[in-house]
């Protein structure tokens, strides 16, 4: 019962389709250099990342999984029956608790992940068949953007679209403003949206999360140049950056940097560029934004999307929304 929809817009290739790495060529020949957060996530970094939700320091994803286990029949009591629609299907332990409260309700059981990858898809559909032998599962394999536009039509009365995790916190403010858009496009009056945030909260909280005495942060930063090296014929010496992590507090956002420990030339061969660093010199490899509730529900009626409840946690860490079109 996993249906896996392939979705390719062969009319409009992407940028990435046409010229692979074009968005690196970008980043790394800009004043300050940047590089797109998407580079993270190979095999070793997305292993490195679920390492990361598992530190002391990390509170995000512990506390957005208690939310959830209190509030999952709340959110199962308000929608009813649904399709749940989840944007990055990563590891499944938070969609179990929703699974888990739908199958309790008695409510059949639809689930439709969205990710960039088959592979992720298909293993994830896989094991979660294992525990919901009644699951049905319709992957859709593409972009977010791509896949808002060919959700498949509800065969349950509503639907409900997660986006956990924070996830929203790494897009600017422009390309969040964009996202909440194209939620709102795909969704039919009175369905749902399910978005858990983080909260800004003190700088030296934010930075321990960000700079964990193990340095799996650290690692998991290097490791873009390793993967950008292996993808694109480079040649960065991973001993020569280092990973920085500071909260702006103005812009209320973690700022993960790479720091060059030298003056240095770096070359991605297949990508015919050469880049020099000044010592100390930084490229900007994620931003990670921590909100403000009251702004966060306003940015959202404006987009059409009302907040039907609002779950946090007794500290006010984190904070889950449910909102309905
Ligand atoms: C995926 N995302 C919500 C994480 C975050 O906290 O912004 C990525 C991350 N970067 C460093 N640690 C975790």
């Amino acid at each position: 019962r996993i249906h896996l929809a392939y979705l390719v817009d062969r009319s409009t290739p992407s940028e990435d389709e046409l010229h692979p790495g074009s968005d690196v060529v970008r980043g790394l020949s800009q004043t300050p250099k940047t590089l797109p957060p998407r580079y993270f996530y190979d095999d070793r970094g997305s292993l490195l990342f679920e390492q990361i939700t598992e530190l002391p320091e990390y509170y995000l994803t512990r506390t957005e999984t208690e939310i959830l286990n209190t509030c999952a029949p709340e959110i199962v009591d308000i929608t009813g029956a649904c399709e749940l629609i989840e944007l990055g299907s990563g590891n499944s332990t938070k969609t179990r608790i929703l699974l888990d409260a739908y199958r309790s309700a008695g409510h059949p059981l639809i689930y439709c992940p969205i990710d960039i990858s088959a592979g992720i898809l298909e293993s994830s559909a896989q094991s979660l068949l294992i525990d919901y032998p009644d699951l049905e599962v319709y992957g859709l394999v593409g972009t977010y953007e791509l896949a808002l536009k060919k959700l498949p039509y509800a065969q349950l009365p509503t639907r409900l679209i997660g986006f956990i995790g924070s996830t929203l916190g790494n897009l600017s403010p422009a390309e969040c403003d964009l996202f909440l858009s194209q939620i709102t496009a795909a969704l039919n009056p009175k369905e749902y949206f399910l978005l858990g945030i983080d909260l800004h909260k003190s700088s030296a909280q934010l930075e321990a999360a960000y700079n964990d005495r193990q340095s799996i942060t650290a690692e998991f930063n290097l490791n873009m140049l390793r993967h950008l090296n292996q993808r694109f014929q480079g040649d960065f010496d991973l001993a020569q950056f280092a990973h920085v992590a500071i909260y702006n507090e103005r812009d209320r956002q973690i700022e993960m940097h790479l720091q060059s420990l030298s003056a240095q030339t770096v070359h991605l061969q297949s990508l015919n560029l050469t880049v020099e660093f000044r010592e100390g010199e930084t490229i900007l490899s994620e931003i990670s934004r921590k909100f403000d509730l009251e702004e966060m529900k306003e940015l959202l009626s404006a987009k059409n999307l009302d907040c039907v409840q609002v779950w946090t946690d007794p500290n006010q860490w984190f904070a889950v929304l449910l909102c309905q079109r």
